[in-house]
């Protein structure tokens, strides 16, 4: 099976609060579709998520009352967010459900900690994708927390064992340095943990998750013999279909573990 996480960067419009792709993410849903693969789909915040928290550093945890409504308000705006990817995945006709991260894991210094992996596995047993994404979750020391969905990606890995992860984005892949600020910058076909210190990359706009450098410490930590772990571009049509489909296409792969 392959996990896909569809990356905020691509389903949203990072930079306008609030913004659905919502053509993006109705062809992406169809190319999944079309690939006929059996996966599992997670989705990033993008500015349904990462816009609130950085104003209010949920990503620290619980330093102010002034926080709480901003917990509720990203809960909130991450689900309408869901619900609009969950009905782009019923328009191509796969079988999906919300399952909001918080109802089965918590944060525990600092681990994302699966602790009811029973309602995913019983949704994916009976065919339907359990679709869980970023979100404020709680947390047992700092009372609540922003989980990304790379954490989730990486928990499903240990919970599913893909033989592919993808992390679809608006990127072509992992360059040296940041292509929408830096148009010369060079591809990297692969990155390694080597490689990656000599990459610069914070997200292009305000993250609170680390950006494509922690997207890429994931892919490292999930990468295995048996097991493809690769950024690659859905803002361009048919490239995320064709890696489905097991061809060679322009993007990042990750090899040899993080170091
Ligand atoms: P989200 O975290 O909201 O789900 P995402 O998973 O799509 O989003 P980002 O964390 O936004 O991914 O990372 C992708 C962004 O990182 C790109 O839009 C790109 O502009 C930016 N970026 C910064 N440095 C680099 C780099 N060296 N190579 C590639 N992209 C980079
Ligand atoms: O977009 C973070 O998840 P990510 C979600 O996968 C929030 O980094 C709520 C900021």
């Amino acid at each position: 099976m392959i996990l896909i996480k569809l990356g905020g960067s691509v389903i949203t419009d990072k930079t306008q609060y609030r913004t659905f792709n919502r053509d993006v993410v109705s062809r992406l849903c169809k190319e999944i579709k079309d690939s006929g693969e059996d996966v599992i789909i997670v989705h990033g915040g993008g500015s349904f998520g990462h816009v609130l928290a950085k104003e209010y550093s949920l990503q620290d945890g619980f330093t102010g009352p002034e926080q709480v409504p901003a917990v509720a308000r990203v809960q909130h705006d991450m689900r309408e967010l869901n619900l609009m990817v969950i009905d782009e995945l019923l328009n191509a006709g796969i079988p999906a459900i919300s399952v909001p991260p918080g109802s089965c894991f918590i944060i525990d210094e600092g681990k994302l900690i699966l602790d009811r992996p029973e309602i995913v596995l019983s949704a994916s047993r009976l065919g339907i994708m359990p679709v869980m994404f970023g979100d404020a979750v709680f947390d047992r020391s700092k009372v609540f927390g922003i989980c990304s969905g790379d954490q989730l990606m990486e928990a499903l890995c240990g919970l599913y064992g893909p033989n592919k992860a993808v992390f679809v984005s608006d990127v072509d892949g992992l360059y040296e340095k940041d292509p929408k600020t830096n148009p010369g910058s060079k591809l990297l076909a692969e990155v390694t943990s080597e490689l990656l210190e000599r990459v610069s990359g914070g997200g292009s706009v305000d993250d609170v998750t680390g950006g494509v450098r922690a997207k890429m410490e994931a892919m490292l930590r999930m990468t295995a013999p048996e097991r493809e772990c690769v950024l690659v571009n859905g803002s361009v049509p048919g490239r995320l279909y064709s890696l489905l489909k097991g061809e060679k296409v322009i993007s990042t792969t990750a090899k040899g573990g993080l170091r």
